[in-house]
């Protein structure tokens, strides 16, 4: 993790593919994208995408074992879900509510490597919370990216109030938001399913079921095995996909944003997804998964399946995966290196944004820091 970079330097950014035998027109006749409309350079993005979130994931973990930084939670295996339904969306228009698994998704509504890492190493620049917040809670205000909350499921309290927001105003806006499948044990869940039901409200709520609750299996979180069919309940559709399958996952989530946005209402996505980690780096997941299960959900792994199927439909080759193989680990090395550097947060700062400016504890006015 040498720096051979200037602060300076601007960060390096995922390019488009290089080759573009069919680049700027839908795929057809059988190829991936088939009458989705994506074009060879959206399914090229969409990969790079997935590529990028596992290297910067990878090497989150090899901070956190270096004491660089305090905590990791990982969205290995959830990257395919994340990037194939938030590639459906308008960034920069819509809105996003993450959770903590969420870096492929914030990564593809516009955040950068560099606002991830600086997240991790809790810099005076990080746009998630100014390095307030504990790592894994993303957000960004110019991307309509909501902060992430700690206690789960919250989060569809606020994504249902947002669509209720661009309902009222009349904008066409989507709201999306994600959970796991323990918190939609949880009551937030439901009562914002009900008023999102109720109100025909343009929100998209994602459940991605990775089949843990930290230590506890979804069968001990759940009677049912489905978590969508619980849309049913509150007037909506309920899509379940399968995660590692990152063009069904754009379908799911294109269908439900082309409903949302036709007044039509919301829709529960429920991807099945595979938690190839432990739950956070305070987990240890072989107390309580055998070697085997381990070693069997590698074939839920979405980044070889999504390769493969790009390789096999001749979009991509050796030079073209080596290329993006190559960007990838660049990029994380300069977000790595870029984020480290920057200066942490003034104690003098500590209660911004924590106090409104002017009451007891504020100390200096929040816009300082
Ligand atoms: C209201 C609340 N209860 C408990 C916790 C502690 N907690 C954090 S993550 C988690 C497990 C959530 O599991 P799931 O929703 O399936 O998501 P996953 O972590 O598997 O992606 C728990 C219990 C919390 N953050 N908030």
């Amino acid at each position: 993790m040498a720096s051979t970079r200037t602060k300076e330097a601007s960060e390096p950014v995922l390019r488009a593919a290089t080759v573009s035998a069919n680049g700027a027109a839908p795929t057809a006749g059988g190829a991936p994208g088939e009458g989705l409309g994506l074009t060879r350079e959206d399914l090229l993005r969409m990969y790079s995408l997935i590529a990028v979130t596992r290297a910067i994931d990878e090497r989150m973990w090899i901070l956190n074992r270096a004491g660089k930084v305090p905590f990791v939670i990982s969205g290995q295996g959830h990257e395919g879900a994340q990037v194939g339904i938030a590639y459906a969306l308008r960034q920069g228009y819509d809105w996003m509510v993450p959770y903590y698994r969420s870096v492929a998704s914030v990564l593809t509504f516009g955040m950068t490597p560099r606002e991830i890492l600086l997240a991790q190493f809790a810099r005076a620049v990080d746009p998630s919370s100014g390095g307030r917040q504990m790592p894994g809670h993303y957000g960004a205000a110019q991307h309509n990216i909501l902060s992430t909350s700690s206690p789960v499921a919250t989060q569809v309290l606020h994504a249902v109030g947002i669509a209720f927001a661009a309902k009222l105003r009349k904008t066409d806006q989507v709201t999306i938001t994600y959970l796991g499948e323990g918190a939609s044990n949880q009551g937030d869940f439901h009562e914002g399913l009900n008023f999102a039901g109720i109100h025909k409200l343009p929100v998209i709520v994602v459940v991605e079921n990775n089949g843990y609750a930290i230590s506890v299996p979804a069968s001990l979180e759940s009677a049912v095995e489905d978590i969508a069919t619980r849309a049913a309940g509150y007037g909506m559709p309920g899509v379940i996909v399968d995660g590692a399958d990152v063009l069904a996952c754009y379908r799911a989530g294109k269908e439900a944003v082309e409903r949302a946005r036709r007044g039509d209402g919301p829709t529960l996505i429920e991807a099945k997804v595979t938690r190839m980690t432990a739950h956070s780096s305070d987990d240890q997941h072989t107390k309580y998964r055998t070697a085997q299960e381990l070693e069997q959900e590698k074939a839920r792994d979405p980044l070889p399946r999504f390769r493969q199927q790009l390789r096999d439909a001749g979009f991509l080759d050796d030079k073209e995966e080596a290329r993006i193989a190559s960007e990838a680990r660049e990029i994380v090395e300069d977000a790595t290196d870029w984020a480290e550097s920057q200066p942490e947060p003034d104690p003098a700062t500590a209660t911004h944004h924590v106090y409104a400016p002017g009451t007891a504890g504020a100390g200096a006015p929040a816009s300082e820091g």
